[in-house]
C-alpha cells in the first residue's frame, strides 16, 4: 500500500503531520484558492512553501507530483480509497475537496453543473488571461515595444470582468450560494491591484466585482486562506 513518504515530494518538504492534507503552494491566486477552500472547508491540513522560481517549481521532487511544474499542488494521505492521493491543477483540487466534503459545490446535481461552468470559466478564461495581463503590464511591459499583446489582454480582461459584472446583477455570489467558483474567481480579481491594473480594465466602473470582492475578503477563512502558506 502507498504511504505518504512514497511520494518524491516529501523529502524536500517533509510532512510534520502526516495524517493531514498536504499543499504545496505560495500565496499567488491560484495558490491561494487551495488554502482559502480548506479553512472553508475545516480540513486539517500542512501548507509548504514553494517559491515560484525554476530551483523549486521545476525541481525533480516538486515535478514529480505535477509533472507541469506550477503550484498548486496537494497529497491527501486519506485519499478516495483510503491511499494517498496526489492531485494537481486548482480546479481538480477545489473539486476534489468540495466532492470530499460534499461543501460548496452546490446541493443538487443541476447546482453542481452551475458552479463547474462558473469554476471553468475561471480556469479557462480569467485565469490565463489575467495572468498574461500581469506580465504584459506589470512585470515584462517596458521591455516589450509592441502594445498589440497588452492590448489584447487588456481588452480580455475587461471582456471578462463585464461578464462577471451582469453575472452578479442581483446576487451575492457567482453561481447561487458561496461555492469553490467564488474562491476561484475573487483572488484573481483582487490580484488586479497587485498587478496596478484596476484603472486600464476598468474597475472604478465595476459596483458589483467591487462589492463582490470586499464582500469575499471579508470571510474569516479568505483572511487566513489569502496569506497560507507564508510569503517570507
Ligand atoms: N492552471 C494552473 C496554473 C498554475 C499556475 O500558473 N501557477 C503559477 C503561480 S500562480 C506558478 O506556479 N508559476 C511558476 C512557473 O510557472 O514557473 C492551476 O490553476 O493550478
Amino acid at each position: 500500500m502507498t504511504t505518504l513518504s512514497d511520494f518524491p515530494i516529501t523529502a524536500r518538504w517533509p510532512a510534520t503531520h502526516p495524517d493531514r492534507i498536504q499543499l504545496y503552494a505560495f500565496p499567488t491566486p491560484n495558490g491561494v484558492k487551495v488554502s482559502i477552500a480548506l479553512e472553508e472547508m475545516g480540513l486539517p491540513y500542512e501548507a509548504h512553501k514553494v517559491p515560484l522560481g525554476d530551483a523549486f517549481v521545476k525541481s525533480a521532487e516538486f515535478t514529480s507530483l505535477n509533472p507541469n511544474g506550477k503550484i498548486p499542488a496537494i497529497i491527501d494521505p486519506d485519499g478516495p480509497d483510503g491511499s494517498p492521493v496526489g492531485i494537481f491543477e486548482s480546479g481538480a483540487i477545489l473539486i476534489y475537496l468540495a466532492d470530499k466534503t460534499g461543501r460548496f459545490i452546490g446541493s443538487t446535481p443541476a447546482a453542481r453543473y452551475e458552479v463547474l461552468q462558473w469554476l471553468m470559466f475561471q480556469m479557462g478564461g480569467i485565469g490565463p488571461m489575467f495572468g498574461q495581463l500581469g506580465f504584459f503590464w506589470k512585470f515584462a511591459g517596458s521591455e516589450i515595444e509592441d502594445p498589440r499583446p497588452r492590448e489584447r489582454y487588456v481588452s480580455e480582461a475587461r471582456r471578462l470582468l463585464g461578464v462577471v459584472e451582469r453575472q452578479l446583477e442581483g446576487r451575492e455570489w457567482i453561481a447561487g450560494d458561496y461555492s469553490i467558483a467564488d474562491m476561484a474567481i475573487a483572488p484573481w480579481l483582487n490580484a488586479l491591484g497587485f498587478y496596478g491594473a484596476t484603472d486600464v480594465v476598468g474597475w472604478p466602473e465595476l459596483p458589483n466585482c467591487r462589492a463582490y470582492v470586499e464582500r469575499f475578503l471579508e470571510r474569516p477563512a479568505v483572511k487566513i486562506g489569502m496569506v497560507t502558506p507564508p510569503r517570507d
